[in-house]
């Protein structure tokens, strides 16, 4: 049977077409046409407007003492809710209820530290239970903490290196094994050293590879700047400081990997290889650790044909731009830049230090010429040695995770 409004549709579309097309018609053509749609296409359409829509962040607030300076994510207790791991403690999504991991310690956000920094949840002891790894004050331990399976009590640790240098080390898949590494300096002998996590449940040990000499530049307690990308573009990718990179043999497990000289900027921290103005090669883009800067260094040649950089600021907004994430915001295909203000990070004595701690998303327009559209999220959190971008609402929209001196807080991404 013909549908009562299908002549009706008929008229329009006639009219539509056959007189001069206006808006208004248009618009009723689209809203006709909407209405007579089956249910699971509009759900489709639905879904994609949504995705594409104007982004905001909803901030839920999980505790605003001061626990750590990182963070991070996982189903704990295996009940398919993404939790939140900060410090000694896990949060229970979705109430964020407060466990303990550890024995907590306290903590003054004017007159030092925490004992946790990058953070990062994984199956150290493949039990099928995620455990939290912990790197811990510059230059110390990182420890990984072994989830006991639902049972009460605090969870056993267990050390992984004693002396993990560089500010920014982190959890990276070097080998492309699709499992994450810790990168780090080992600062007892100054070599940038990954450790594979354990391949066998029988055997849970950490394989150590250094990949530089003694000394070398990013691997003290205090070095600022570290990332992985495949600068020279042959699939495997390399360790990024700001002096230079490391490039990565065929067998990541070899030691002492070729270095390669290059200016990329000054004291920054995490750090990304990707090729913003499209020209073939690869550019860099970093954070101030501690002072003013978001830069972009691009690579170019000289007239030898060797690599140089030209290094273009971004933004000066605000400074203490100690963590910094590279991931598709707004799903365009581009990655943006997340980042904000590591709020006393020098308990008063950065540039910038009693300013609001913002946090902020920059959208990537990658080009000759690329632009970065900035968008502020908040301005009382910021981010801390890290932050992290996970979709922890599995709804598809990457989700913003922050542990800092201000507390540990999530921003849940929305859609119009
Ligand atoms: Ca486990
Ligand atoms: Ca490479
Ligand atoms: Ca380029
Ligand atoms: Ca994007």
């Amino acid at each position: 049977m013909k549908h009562p409004l299908a002549s009706t549709l008929n008229q329009i579309l006639r009219k539509s077409f056959f007189s001069n097309l206006s808006m208004y018609r248009l618009g009723l053509l689209i809203l006709t046409v909407g209405w007579l749609l089956p249910v699971n296409l509009l759900a489709q359409k639905a879904n994609k407007t949504k995705k594409t829509g104007a982004i905001s962040f909803t901030k839920q607030v999980l505790t605003e003492e001061f626990i750590a300076e990182g963070v991070a994510v996982g189903d704990v207790n295996k009940d398919g809710k993404v939790d939140v791991l900060a410090g000694a403690y896990w949060f229970e999504a979705p109430k964020w209820q407060k466990h303990e991991i550890t024995q907590p310690e306290k903590f003054f956000y004017d007159k030092g530290y925490s004992n946790a920094f990058v953070s990062q949840t994984m199956d150290v002891n493949l039990d099928g239970w995620l455990d939290f790894v912990r790197i811990g004050f510059p230059g110390k331990e990182a420890v990984w903490f072994e989830n006991p399976k639902q049972k009460a009590g605090h969870w056993t640790a267990h050390t992984i290196h004693a002396t993990v240098g560089n500010e920014s080390a982190g959890f990276f898949d070097v080998d492309g094994d699709g499992k994450l590494d810790l990168l780090g300096g080992n600062s007892a002998t100054g070599q940038m050293t990954w450790f594979k996590p354990p391949v066998s449940a029988a055997n849970v040990t950490w394989q150590q590879t250094a990949i530089s000499k003694e000394k070398s530049p990013g691997s003290e307690p205090f070095s600022h700047g570290l990332g992985l990308g495949d600068m020279n573009q042959d699939g495997r990718p390399d360790v990024l400081i700001k002096e230079g990179w490391w490039e990565a043999p065929a067998n990541p497990l070899q030691p002492d990997w070729t270095f390669h000289l290059a200016n990329l900027g000054d004291a920054c921290s995490q750090m990304y290889a990707y090729d913003f103005d499209k020209d073939g090669d690869q550019d860099v883009v970093s954070a101030s650790a501690h002072a003013l800067g978001i830069w972009w260094h691009e690579q170019v040649r000289n007239e030898q044909g060797a690599p140089q950089w030209n290094t273009h600021l971004i933004s000066d907004k605000f400074t203490q731009t100690h963590g910094l994430s590279f991931t598709d915001i707004n799903s365009d295909g581009y990655p943006d830049l997340v980042t904000g203000k590591r709020y006393f990070a020098h308990m008063g004595k950065d540039p910038g230090e009693y300013e609001p701690p913002v946090l902020y998303w920059f959208e990537l327009k990658p080009g000759k010429n690329p632009t970065w559209i900035p968008h502020l999220i908040d301005d009382s959190s910021g981010v801390g040695v890290h932050v992290v971008t996970q979709d922890i609402t599995q709804d598809k929209l990457t989700d913003i995770i922050v542990a800092n001196k201000k507390g540990v807080f999530v921003f849940k991404q929305e859609r119009k």
